[in-house]
């Protein structure tokens, strides 16, 4: 794979589980840089988590870059989401991922949005839940602009969230958003549930991909479970993929280990 690989961690203690060197982002910034990686990507709940300052020292430090701020443990640790029915709750959580987002844009590094769309519509309204997410996305987008920044909108599988499971989904809660700046974040852990095939699902996305997750089936390093990588790299190629490919597996044996299998392993792809 000759695409720009990139490590995910986090700035906090997190119990969401395929991450590496987790609440030690000084730790992955090392190994990625020791391993060969181009990046980083880094799950934050608020910028306090980690100093802009410190951040930019480590990553000159060790010639890396920033590839995204996840926004996921803001949904995760406080049950926030950009779809609820109160207004001034979303404003809220609107705010909190446009910190995010300043954030980034500072970097350069893409914004992921994901179960901040909530799990389900706690009104009823499937429909409704999603316009007013999407009408959400819309002001952050807007904020990101200002920013140069793209926000990326995750498909997630059906056992965390009932919301945009699919490729298919995403791409067209993206179009329907009708930001240029917003585009889709497919996960093969996800596509590995959802998908017919994964490598159809990239090229239906085409041009509107922005960021891409790997993990094999099990969620552990890819080559760790049976997912067929040479399909995913070519469907990447076919469309002319040149954003980030970013490692989100769990840190099994351990993170260090994880960590070399997928560099080694996208090196042979
Ligand atoms: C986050 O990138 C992810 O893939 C999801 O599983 C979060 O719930
Ligand atoms: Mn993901």
């Amino acid at each position: 794979m000759g695409f720009r690989v990139s490590m995910a961690t986090s700035a906090g203690a997190t119990g969401f589980g395929p991450l590496m060197f987790v609440d030690n982002v000084a730790g992955a910034v090392r190994a990625a840089a020791e391993l060969g990686y181009d990046g980083v990507e880094i799950s934050m709940k608020n910028p306090a988590e980690l100093p802009q300052q410190e951040l930019k020292r480590l990553l000159d430090k060790y010639g890396l870059r920033l590839a995204a701020v996840a926004s996921g443990r803001i949904f995760l640790d406080e049950k926030a989401t950009l779809s609820d029915p109160d207004k001034s709750e979303r404003s809220r959580v609107i705010a909190r991922v446009n910190e995010l987002v300043s954030y980034a844009g500072e970097f350069g590094a893409l914004v992921i949005v994901g179960l901040l769309r909530g799990q389900w519509p706690v009104d009823g309204d499937m429909e409704g839940s999603l316009d007013r997410f999407e009408e959400s996305m819309r002001v952050i987008a807007d904020h990101a602009a200002a920013k140069y920044t793209v926000v990326v909108l995750e498909a997630i599988n059906r056992y965390e969230t009932v919301l945009l499971n699919t490729a298919e989904q995403t791409v067209e809660a993206v179009k329907k958003i009708g930001r240029p700046n917003v585009k889709v974040l497919l996960d093969v852990f996800h596509m590995n549930i959802e998908e017919v095939s994964i490598g159809d699902a990239i090229r239906a996305t085409g041009d509107l991909l922005g960021h891409f997750h790997i993990a094999d089936s099990n969620r552990r390093a890819p080559g760790m479970g049976h997912v067929v990588y040479q399909d995913i790299a070519k469907a990447l190629h076919d469309i002319g993929y040149e954003g980030w490919v970013s490692a989100e597996h769990l840190p099994l044996p351990d993170d260090l280990t994880a960590a070399k299998q997928t560099r080694m392993f996208t090196r042979s792809l």
